[in-house]
């Protein structure tokens, strides 16, 4: 590999964790001038009586008596607890314009939203405007509407089950079911293809499953930078010997060897825990065909669980025949691995008899993926893997709510028995049509059909793919309105009119007329539990995200409407109440078991072999297409995969540094095969261009100026940071069946700058 010196990018030899990790906390709380408030806010994240972490959505451990480290949870809660304001005298000081030149790092950093803004087009600047104004606005652009469908409710799953819950009553009172959330561009292939599979869009395992796997399988995700409290589950997994195996494109070094900041041995004596006990540098979208692989030779050893299959599964006849006739040379093709390889892992695999399989962005990021994660299910299905202890699969979950937010509704394509539910509670008739996801907004919004557009939390237009297209779509809607902590870039791409409303986070206290309230989330296992807040608020301006939707929900139903909007933001245990009238068997004792520590977990069927699928069992299902062609035959196209590094959250940019990967103060590299380098003529360390291999009529979709880094990935694909490289994603190109784009499959050309 080239040893030329680049600025910015070193060797890191450090394992993850360790002191790296505790030096990056005590920056973090320093950078954001949080250092008391924020490290005491620090040793309440998690606990029975604190607030749930914003930072992921992994489970607590059962004991949460002991303080659980974790660096990029102390970097979520320091930015939320940050000191720095962002006033409306900072804000309005620029003209919108101005503020678009800033950095989404910077732009962010500005602090903490402390009152409700408004647009002024004549200036083009955001000035203050008093709450009741704002909330009148947005109930007359309701009310104007010529049809309910031109409103869209968009969701980042930060916000509580209760303030999700009313959102959703707020926006099929409308009448619409346009609820595009994050989790459209996230893991919405596992919400559409484990119900069909298994009868449960979530995780079967619960967190002691791990304490009886005998064996990992973890695909597509990078715990230590975005699921670090997993660490310390898999750092148990590993020191009992049980062995995990890892299939990433990237060598992650957490994945590696991991030291625990919790362990006085490790970090006296500079050691750490090796994490794989084998590494396979999969291709970027290689992922059906290595499974593929390894169930093919599992079938072929006969290494079934046949009586599980024949009790609990449909399809293995069809699947079986498919795996039979893949050929050995297509599969090593498009997985990029060996035939030995796979049968090695598979081998690791069928000598295993309880097995986790996790998964993450790897493998919902692609053109196949809701089929992608299906085989992963298959892989499961075949030896018996799911709903025994021990075994099952376990999706990580990307907002710390985002999984209850779905749960109590934020969907787009509802079900039957929660739309009866909500007609039986409220009187009233849901909508029954689908509703739009993130893409099918974007392309409202280009149709010049959105007149008012609605963001709960999030960065919908940075988040989003192609930027050119996407944020010319927002300028088209009518009124935007944006409940937000801190500023973003979507809020600077208004409609004819926009609104920003501040609101707590958190690590706030939510002071309202019945008292101090407690919200609840849903982590990725299914544990539902309160958070409370227990900092005193950034501004005395903010309203809580319940307080808000209710307040327009007030504004648009009149005082007259029997959703008595003004009690439920008083005291949150009637929005609990309400919630489990419309979800009785789910949500039973709703008020009383969150009461107990630890909370309480929802009903999964599927961790008992019940199968709410429509042949009443487990579904084999065979991948429909052969791998299609990403490169189109062209050798010259590399396929792009887009990441996030250590110093971030989502479109929030903490800092510069990917610690684990090398590279500091910087984020406009590439990774790139060093002989794929040099098939281009060019070193690594040179300045380089991506341009989107086929324009498909998208545009010159185009990043320019970064620079190639030399890296051990497999030939063919490369890898940058996201959001910087989301213009070379075309809105088109998305999972067919879940519409969640393919920001990890992009087809690219690179070219010296
Ligand atoms: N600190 C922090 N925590 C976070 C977030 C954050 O941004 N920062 N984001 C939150 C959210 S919303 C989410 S969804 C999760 C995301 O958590 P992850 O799923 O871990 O997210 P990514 O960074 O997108 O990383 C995906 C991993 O997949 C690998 N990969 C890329 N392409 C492929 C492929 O084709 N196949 C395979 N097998 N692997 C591939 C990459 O090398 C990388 O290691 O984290 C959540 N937690
Ligand atoms: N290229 C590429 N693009 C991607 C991805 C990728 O891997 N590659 N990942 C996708 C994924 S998995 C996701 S989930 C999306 C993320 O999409 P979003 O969820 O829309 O984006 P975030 O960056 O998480 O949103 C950050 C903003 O949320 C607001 N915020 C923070 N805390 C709170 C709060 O408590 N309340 C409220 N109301 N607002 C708050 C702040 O204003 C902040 O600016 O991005 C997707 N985009
Ligand atoms: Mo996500």
């Amino acid at each position: 590999m080239s040893e030329r010196k680049i600025p910015g990018v070193h060797r890191y030899d450090q394992p993850a964790g360790g002191w790296g990790a505790l030096k990056a906390v005590g920056e973090a709380l320093a950078g954001q001038h949080t250092v008391l408030e924020g490290g005491r806010t620090l040793m309440r994240a998690n606990k029975p009586e604190g607030f749930d972490c914003p930072g992921c959505a992994w489970p607590d451990p059962k004991h949460t008596s002991s303080f659980e480290f974790c660096e990029n949870g102390a970097k979520a809660v320091a930015w939320e607890a940050t000191s720095k304001r962002a006033t409306p005298e900072l804000i309005s000081a620029h003209t919108l314009a101005e503020l678009r030149t800033w950095s989404d790092h910077v732009i962010e950093d500005a602090g903490r939203l402390t009152h409700p803004l408004a647009y002024d087009a004549a200036s083009d600047r955001y000035l203050p405007i008093a709450w009741d104004a704002a909330f009148e606005r947005i109930a007359a652009a309701l009310k104007a509407l010529d049809h309910p469908d031109q409103a869209e409710f968009y969701a980042s799953g930060r916000a509580s089950n209760e303030a999700a819950f009313l959102y959703q009553l707020l926006g099929r009172r409308v009448g619409t079911n346009n609820f595009p959330d994050c989790s459209n561009m996230c893991h919405e292939p596992t919400s559409v293809g484990l119900p069909e599979q298994i009868g449960l869009g979530k995780g079967s395992v619960s967190l002691e499953d791990f304490d009886h796997a005998d064996l990992i399988l973890s695909f597509g995700h990078n715990p230590g930078t975005n699921h670090p409290r997993m660490m310390a589950t898999l750092r148990d997994v590993a020191r009992r010997g049980a062995p995990i195996l890892v299939f990433n494109p990237l060598k992650e070094r957490a994945l590696e060897r991991f030291a625990s900041p919790q362990s006085p041995v490790q970090m006296a004596t500079l050691s750490s825990t090796p994490i794989a006990s084998a590494y396979y540098q999969v291709a970027v979208g290689g992922d059906v065909a290595l499974v593929q692989g390894m169930m093919k030779a599992i079938v072929a050893w006969d290494a079934l669980d046949h009586a599980f299959i024949a009790e609990h599964t449909t399809g293995f006849d069809a699947l079986k025949a498919q795996l039979d006739g893949l050929d050995w040379a297509s599969i090593e093709a498009r997985s990029g691995l060996t035939r030995a390889g796979i049968e090695g892992a598979a081998r690791t695999y069928a000598g295993a008899n309880a097995v986790i399989l996790c998964y993450g962005m790897g493998l919902t990021q692609h053109l196949n993926a809701t089929f992608a994660v299906q085989q992963l299910v298959n892989l499961l299905l075949l030896r018996g893997n799911i709903g025994r202890p021990g075994a099952g699969i376990c999706p990580l979950r990307g907002h710390s709510n985002v999984q209850g937010n779905r749960t109590v509704g934020i969907w787009e394509k509802p079900g039957a028995a929660f739309l009866d539910g909500m007609d039986r509670t409220f009187g009233f008739a849901s909508p029954r049509a689908h509703g739009h996801t993130v893409v099918e907004t974007i392309a409202a919004m280009e149709r010049g059909e959105v007149r008012v557009f609605m963001g709960l939390g999030g960065n919908f237009a940075v988040a989003a793919p192609d930027p050119a297209r996407t944020h010319a779509a927002m300028r088209k809607v009518g009124l935007t309105v944006h409940v937000a902590t801190k500023l973003n870039r979507t809020h600077l791409l208004p409609g004819a009119e926009s609104l920003v409303l501040p609101c707590l986070g958190r690590t706030e206290i939510d002071e309202q007329a019945g008292g101090r309230q407690a919200v609840t989330v849903e982590d990725s296992m299914s544990m539902v539990h309160a958070s409370k807040g227990l900092n005193p608020p950034a501004s005395p301006d903010l309203k809580s995200e319940v307080a808000i939707v209710c307040e327009i929900g007030k504004a648009l139903f009149g005082a007259t409407d029997p959703v008595d909007w003004d009690a439920l933001s008083a005291d949150y245990d009637r929005i609990r109440d309400l919630i489990e009238a419309v979800l009785p068997d789910t949500f039973a004792g709703y008020n009383d078991r969150i009461r107990v520590p630890g909370g309480f977990r929802l009903p999964l069927p599927t961790a008992e072999r019940v199968w709410n699928t429509a042949s009443g069992k487990a579904g084999l299902l065979p991948h429909p297409e052969d791998g299609h062609d990403l490169r189109r035959g062209d050798p010259d196209v590399l396929i792009l995969t887009t990441l996030r590094s250590h110093d971030q959250y989502n479109t929030t940019v903490y800092g510069l540094d990917d610690r684990y990967r090398g590279v500091f103060g910087r984020r406009d590299v590439v990774f790139v095969h060093p002989d794929d380098l040099a098939a281009r003529g060019v070193a690594s360390g040179d300045r380089i261009d991506l341009v989107a291999a086929f324009d498909d009529g998208d545009g010159a979709r185009a990043v320019r100026g970064f620079t190639a880094v030399a890296r051990d990935i497999p030939r063919g694909c490369v890898a940058a940071y996201y959001p910087e490289t989301n213009g070379l994603v075309a809105l088109a190109d998305h999972d067919r069946r879940s519409g969640t784009p393919a920001y990890k499959s992009v087809p690219v050309r690179l070219a010296p700058s």
